[in-house]
C-alpha cells in the first residue's frame, strides 16, 4: 500500500504541474476533486485504514496525511497563482535600437546622371533621349565621320545589319533633335552606349554617356569654357581647376580634351592621375559646319559647342572606384555604399 501511495503522489504532483503550466483552472479543479475531494482517492485510502493490521495502520495513516497536506498546499498555491494575472514577457524590447527596413536606393550611375543633369538643367539645358538601336546615318554619317573611319569598323561598333547598329555615342540624339527643332538649342542627352571592347577594370561593352549641345547665334569657345567650368566646379568642388588641350573629333572643330585637377591629389601627382596632376574628364569642341549642314542649319548663321563625357568615369573619379565592373555586378555590398 505504501508503494501505491507513493505512486499516487508522483502522479498527482505531475497532474498539478501540468494544470499549472497550462494555466487551466478546469484541470486544477479536476485535480482537487480527484485527489482531495470527499470522495477522492486520498479519502478512499483513509477509509481503508481500518482494514489494515494494527501494525501497518499508523505508518500508512501518517503517509496519507502527509501526502494530503502536500497536495493541498500545492493545490492552494497553484490556485493562487492562476488567479494572479500572468506577467507576460513583452515580445519586443522597446528599449533596443530599432531595425531599419531596407528600402533600396538608386544605382550610383543613376545618381551620377541625376546630379549631372541637375547642374546643366540649372544652366537651361533640356534633357533629351533617343533610341539605343540606331541607323548608321545618325551614329556616323551625319556626324561627319567618314566611311573609312576606324570607329566604323566591325570591330569597334556592334552592327545589327549593314545600316543598323547599337549606338556608340549619344550624339545621335543631338542630330535627331536638330533635325526636328530649330536653333536656339540647349540639350543634354544621357544614355547607354555600346562598343565591343574587351571587359576589364576600365572598359565595358556597355557604358553611359552624357553629351551636351548648345547652338545659338554668336555662341563661341568662351561659352563652352564657361559652361564646363561651372559644371566641373559644381560637381567636383570649388577648388577644381580645368584645362583644355587640343584634340581631334570629326564632328567638332576646333576640338579639345578637357582635364580637371586630380580629385585625389589636388594636382600634386598620384597614381590616379599618373603623376601629372590632371585627369581627362570629357571631350568637347565647336560643332563642325558639316554637322550643321547635315541637319539643315546654316553654319554661317549659327555656331554651337558640344561635349561628351563617360558617366562611369566621372562616378569613378568622384567616389574613388577603381573597377568599372563593380557598376554592373549588382553586388549589394558595393551598391549599398551609395
Ligand atoms: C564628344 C566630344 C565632342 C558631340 C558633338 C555632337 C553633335 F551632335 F553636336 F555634333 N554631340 N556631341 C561631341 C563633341 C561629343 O564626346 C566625347
Amino acid at each position: 500500500m505504501k508503494q501505491a501511495l507513493l505512486e499516487l503522489r508522483e502522479k498527482a504532483l505531475q497532474e498539478l504541474k501540468s494544470a499549472l503550466e497550462k494555466r487551466s483552472a478546469e484541470e486544477l479543479e479536476h485535480f482537487r476533486v480527484k485527489y482531495l475531494g470527499r470522495k477522492g482517492l486520498l479519502s478512499e485510502y483513509l477509509s481503508k485504514l481500518p482494514t489494515l493490521s494494527p501494525e501497518e495502520r499508523p505508518a500508512i495513516g501518517k503517509l496519507v496525511n502527509e501526502i494530503k497536506g502536500e497536495l493541498t498546499g500545492g493545490f492552494e498555491e497553484a490556485k493562487a497563482s492562476l488567479e494572479r494575472p500572468k506577467v507576460v514577457a513583452p515580445l519586443t524590447d522597446i528599449s533596443l535600437p530599432g531595425c531599419l527596413p531596407s528600402i533600396g536606393r538608386s544605382h550610383p550611375l543613376v545618381q551620377t546622371i541625376q546630379d549631372i543633369k541637375d547642374i546643366f538643367a540649372r544652366m537651361g539645358f533640356q534633357v533629351v533621349s533617343g533610341p539605343e538601336v540606331e541607323l548608321e546615318y545618325f551614329n556616323f554619317e551625319s556626324l561627319n565621320i567618314p566611311p573609312d573611319h576606324p570607329s566604323r569598323d566591325d570591330f569597334d561598333t556592334f552592327y545589327i545589319s549593314d545600316d543598323v547598329l547599337l549606338r556608340s555615342q549619344t550624339s545621335t540624339v543631338q542630330i535627331r533633335v536638330m533635325q526636328k527643332q530649330k536653333a536656339p538649342i540647349r540639350i543634354i542627352a544621357p544614355g547607354k552606349v555600346f562598343r565591343p571592347d574587351t571587359v576589364d577594370a576600365r572598359h565595358s561593352f556597355m557604358f553611359h554617356q552624357i553629351e551636351g549641345l548648345m547652338v545659338e547665334e554668336g555662341v563661341n569657345f568662351g561659352h563652352l569654357k564657361g559652361v564646363l567650368h561651372i559644371f566641373a566646379q559644381t560637381y567636383f568642388g570649388p577648388d577644381t581647376r580645368m584645362r583644355f588641350r587640343p584634340s581631334f573629333f570629326p564632328f567638332t572643330e576646333p576640338s579639345a580634351e578637357v582635364e580637371i585637377s586630380c580629385t585625389l591629389c589636388k594636382g600634386h601627382g598620384c597614381s590616379v592621375c599618373g603623376g601629372s596632376g590632371w585627369i581627362e574628364i570629357l571631350g568637347a569642341g565647336m560643332v563642325h559646319p558639316n554637322v550643321f549642314k547635315a541637319v539643315g542649319y546654316d553654319p554661317e548663321q549659327y555656331t554651337g559647342f558640344a561635349f561628351g563625357m563617360g558617366v562611369e568615369r566621372i562616378a569613378m573619379l568622384k567616389y574613388g572606384i577603381d573597377d568599372i565592373r563593380l557598376f554592373f555586378e549588382n553586388d549589394v555590398r558595393f551598391l549599398s555604399q551609395f
